[in-house]
């Protein structure tokens, strides 16, 4: 069960790492070389998703993955049409930072047909969207606003009450691209008040930022345009050479 993964990771405090595969940004040939890339470096999961992928994008991906390696496949959708039954594992989320009933309750009732007909292994995941210095795609496309990077308050209250809803998982999110990660300070805060496991993602694109979000409490992290944009950069953290 990969829900059982991060919780012995939280609970025995072993860190993990996932890299985010976006269906709308692979082919047959860069698929190959980045499983190539990843399978002898130190990655738990494959995350796969994105904001805008087309219909059938995803089963193709994901199948491709299989081909490719054994890690765990973990879909992590951007809409409920993204859903395959060949990923391992789908985090089941609610866009709790943003009031758009649309990400809080719409897309997971859609969802439902696609998990019945599937032996996915659903985990709720409070999602929580934090602003990252620029519009990021999440923010474009579940049209909610990011809270502030420093109202520490309002997103330790958030994560709060996304545990006490009964997620099993929290994800602070940069959003891909973001021009600042999600500050440790935040991290340290949300860990210090929930006790499940906790993703942390958007931004990370040197060995230090990816230590930091360690150090303060994420137990996952999830890297996806560093690596898109250097294949070498999971070389390069494991070598301990400097990266951007
Ligand atoms: C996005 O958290 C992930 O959901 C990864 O973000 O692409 O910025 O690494 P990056």
């Amino acid at each position: 069960m990969i829900y059982e993964l991060f919780l012995s990771a939280m609970n025995e405090g072993r860190k993990l790492l996932a890299i985010l595969l976006d269906p709308d940004k692979m082919n047959d040939e860069s698929i190959v070389k980045i499983m190539t890339k990843i399978n002898t470096s130190a990655v738990d999961f494959i995350f796969v998703g994105g904001s805008s992928v087309e219909d059938k994008e995803t089963d193709e991906l994901v199948l491709k993955i299989r081909e490719l390696t054994s890690l765990p496949v973990v879909l992590f959708p951007g809409n409920y049409q993204q859903i395959t039954s060949h990923a391992d594992a789908i985090l089941f989320l609610s866009l709790i930072s943003g009031r758009n009933p649309e990400y809080l309750i719409n897309q997971q009732v859609k969802a439902v047909p696609y998990l019945q007909r599937s032996e996915l292994e659903v985990i709720p995941t409070g999602y929580i969207l934090i602003d990252g210095g620029k519009e990021t795609a999440v923010q474009r496309v579940s049209e909610t606003k990011p809270i502030l990077a420093n109202n520490i308050d309002k997103i330790t209250q958030t994560a709060m009450a996304g545990m006490y809803m009964g997620n099993k998982l929290i994800y602070l999110e940069a959003g891909s691209g973001a021009l600042n990660p999600v500050k440790p300070s935040v991290i340290n805060s949300v860990r210090k008040n929930v006790n499940i496991p906790l993703i942390v993602g958007g931004g990370i694109r040197s060995k230090n930022e990816l230590l930091e979000a360690y150090k303060n409490g994420a137990d996952v992290v999830v890297i996806g345009t560093a690596f898109e944009e250097n294949s070498n950069f999971l070389t390069k953290i494991m070598k301990n050479e400097h990266i951007c």
